[in-house]
């Protein structure tokens, strides 16, 4: 399989996130990178398609804010990561303000997603780095990996969040659409909901949404992914703490069967190995063992493939968890 990955990926290095009142080392590091990196064999530098596929997905206010976010944290006299802490949750609507704090909050949805000297660089070329595997597909690869690092699944279109700046998946899924595709699919079985794609594509006729994902109800995001949201083009699997493959793969069954009527000439698997036993910051029970199976049922549509990385936080088995769940393409 095709892998591709930019090395500027790396310089997004963050050093702590804020939850549960108090500052923690940060989860989505550059350690990482070379964990993933070990378990490919090769991987393939994106070329540059601009800033134009981001553009069809992102507001331009939200880009031009992430572009220079941390020049202005640091022209703020701020030292270390740029973070929010005031949300304008009733009535967000673009007043134009010009204290960095104040447009932190404005784009951001939680504490946990900093931004740092390398974090646009890196975002940027993340999403290149996913539409260059999207390319191998669109060319005729039956399936690519893209190691999308920093993840994308919950940042939305004009915010970040969850560890996500640029959404990569749906990036790529509006350009698949520009370039003659149909229907685009999205299966996210990250533990966590991928609330920025859902938000993004609810309500379209053309790309549909299935997510398997911890219940928000004990889980972050908390505030999306209830099974209450599935209508029309979304479908929302949560399932609870302690979830093993004996529970999961039930789950996995009515996603791809609910993904198979839609009839998708792509589909777009946003793959996190936060699922796995030893995450640190999840609560599911899948072991390595499960993730070419779980592979080898989405390959089974015989549907061109494009995958994307999104979380997963036990270094230690992060290598051999992505190498799994490309083997059983
Ligand atoms: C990003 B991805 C830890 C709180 C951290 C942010 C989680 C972001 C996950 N208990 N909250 O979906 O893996
Ligand atoms: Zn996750």
């Amino acid at each position: 399989m095709r892998c591709f990955w930019d090395d500027r990926q790396r310089g997004h290095a963050p050093l702590t996130e804020f939850f549960n009142g108090n500052l923690h080392p940060a989860a989505e590091h550059p350690g990482r990178v070379d964990a993933i990196l070990a378990a490919l064999r090769t991987t393939e530098a994106p070329s540059d398609a601009g800033i134009e596929p981001i553009l069809r997905v992102h507001d331009s206010g939200y880009v031009d804010f992430l572009h220079s976010a941390f020049t202005e944290w640091r022209s703020a006299g701020r030292d270390g990561d740029a973070l929010p802490y005031t949300f304008p949750v009733v009535e967000r609507r673009p007043l134009a303000l010009d204290r960095i704090d104040a447009k932190l909050g404005q784009y951001s949805f939680d504490t946990a997603t900093p931004i740092g000297e390398g974090t646009w660089a890196a975002a940027y070329w993340s999403a290149q780095t996913a539409i260059g595997a999207l390319d191998a597909v669109l060319g005729g690869e039956a399936n690519a990996f893209a190691f999308t690092r920093p993840p994308g699944h919950h940042a939305g279109s004009d915010y970040l969040g969850g560890y996500s700046y640029l959404n990569h998946a749906a990036i790529c899924a509006e350009a698949a659409l520009g370039s003659g595709r149909t229907k685009v699919a999205i299966l996210d079985v990250d533990y966590h909901h991928g609330n920025g794609t859902q938000d993004i594509f609810a309500g379209r006729e053309d790309v549909v949404f299935a997510s398997i994902h911890a219940d928000p109800s004990t889980d972050y995001p908390f505030f999306w992914g209830h099974a209450d949201e599935s209508r029309g083009n979304l479908l929302n699997l949560p399932l609870p703490r302690g979830t093993d493959w004996t529970d999961y793969a039930p789950a996995l069954t009515r996603a791809l069967d609910w993904i198979e009527r839609h009839e998708p000439d792509l589909i777009v698997v946003c793959y996190g190995a936060d699922t796995h036993e030893a995450d640190p910051i999840s609560f599911f029970r899948l072991k390595t063992s499960d993730y070419e199976p779980m592979a080898r049922r989405v390959a089974s549509l015989g549907v061109p493939t494009l995958i994307l990385m999104e979380g997963g936080y036990a270094v230690d088995a992060l290598g051999a968890n992505v190498s799994a769940f490309l083997s059983g393409f």
